[in-house]
């Protein structure tokens, strides 16, 4: 079925277990909580470097990783909060290594931007745009050369689709069939580049057929749909090789902390506000009869103390030590 804009939808069909709504929800309102705590702190001046959110951009992670097993990769991007807590990465480790402290994932000297949990299948998010995405082709590789029954989803923006690196990579994995799931989050933006004037196309998913695989472009706002059609995306890939998908989003803060977003309206933004995955969810949750309201503020309750036991086992966390600084820098 294909509508406007070029969204496509196959999965009508798909059955979803309650407890997996309810538990992408909760992910959801986790990576929603988790970055605007991360915001204040940054605020206070407890965030060395800069940082990314993906507010409003919450249903693309978890729907896609939400479909996926732990032994199916991803790699995630500078933006890639909602995919770390779809794949199931420990909060306090995410958050521990956003304060710079010894107990994060990269011992406190990576930042959220290269955070990495590969018991979990996350190769590790990327500060360089469109670095991802040849990693996603390497892992895809692995896992056809070890002849594994998982696949591999390469995360990358829309600005990263411009780059020479996603064309090399869709081209590769497509002459050798690899299983990777190429995941375009459309947000609209590169930095304060509007895609109009970065590309002549409207729908990026159209560049699949330059490889001759097969693109398909869906609401980025609709959680259970981008989980439906990832689950599908899954079994194709194992098959036939690579796709592309395209969700199309919106990020509701600027680039980065210090973007002063002159480049976009008020009333653009608002528009997108009110098309807030996480508030949709809910709406739908409760019209089905899936969740009463009650339970979704429990949830939210629970979303809310998980991220307070975070940050307090960050600030609770020691510096990482002066004598340590060169220890896992390079590979022994
Ligand atoms: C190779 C490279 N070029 C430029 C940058 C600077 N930069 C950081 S994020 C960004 C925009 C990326 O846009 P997009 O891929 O659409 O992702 P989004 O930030 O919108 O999530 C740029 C240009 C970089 N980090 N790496």
């Amino acid at each position: 079925m294909k509508n406007t804009k070029g969204i496509t939808s196959h999965a009508k069909s798909v059955k979803i277990t309650k407890e997996k709504y309810l538990d992408m929800y909760l992910k959801m309102v986790q990576t929603r909580k988790f970055e605007e705590k991360a915001a204040r702190l940054f605020v206070e001046g407890k965030v060395h470097g800069t940082a990314h959110f993906c507010i409003g951009e919450e249903a693309t992670g978890i729907g896609v990783c939400s479909a996926l097993e732990n032994e199916d990769y991803i790699l995630q991007t500078h933006r890639g909060h909602n995919q770390g807590i779809g794949k199931n990465m420990d909060i306090n480790k995410m958050m521990a290594e956003f304060l710079g402290k010894e107990t994060g994932y990269c011992k406190g000297k990576g930042g959220c931007m290269h955070i990495a949990d590969f018991s979990v299948g996350s190769l590790g998010a990327n500060g360089i745009v469109g670095g991802g995405i040849p990693l996603a082709v390497g892992a895809g590789l692995s896992q056809k050369y070890l002849k594994k029954d998982n696949i591999t989803v390469g995360f990358f923006g829309d600005g990263a689709s411009n780059e020479g690196t996603f064309h090399e990579a869709l081209n590769l994995a497509s002459v050798w069939k690899l299983p990777v799931l190429f995941v375009c989050t459309n947000n609209y933006y590169g930095m304060s580049t509007h895609v109009s004037k970065s590309m002549n196309i409207d729908d990026i998913s159209v560049r699949a057929s330059s490889y001759g695989i097969k693109g398909l472009a869906l609401d980025g706002n609709d959680v259970v749909n981008i989980y439906k059609e990832t689950l599908k995306a899954k079994e194709y890939v194992k098959e036939n090789g690579p796709m592309l998908m395209v969700l199309n989003t919106y990020r509701w803060f600027g680039h980065s902390k210090s973007d002063p977003q002159a480049y976009r309206s008020k009333e653009e933004v608002k528009e997108w506000k009110e098309k807030c995955p996480i508030k949709r969810y809910s709406e739908f949750l409760i019209k089905e009869g899936l969740a009463s309201k009650d339970d979704l503020e429990a949830l939210d309750k629970q979303a809310e103390q998980d991220i307070i036991n975070a940050v307090e086992f960050a600030e609770n966390s020691p510096e990482p030590k002066i004598e340590n600084i060169f220890d896992d820098v390079y590979a022994d």
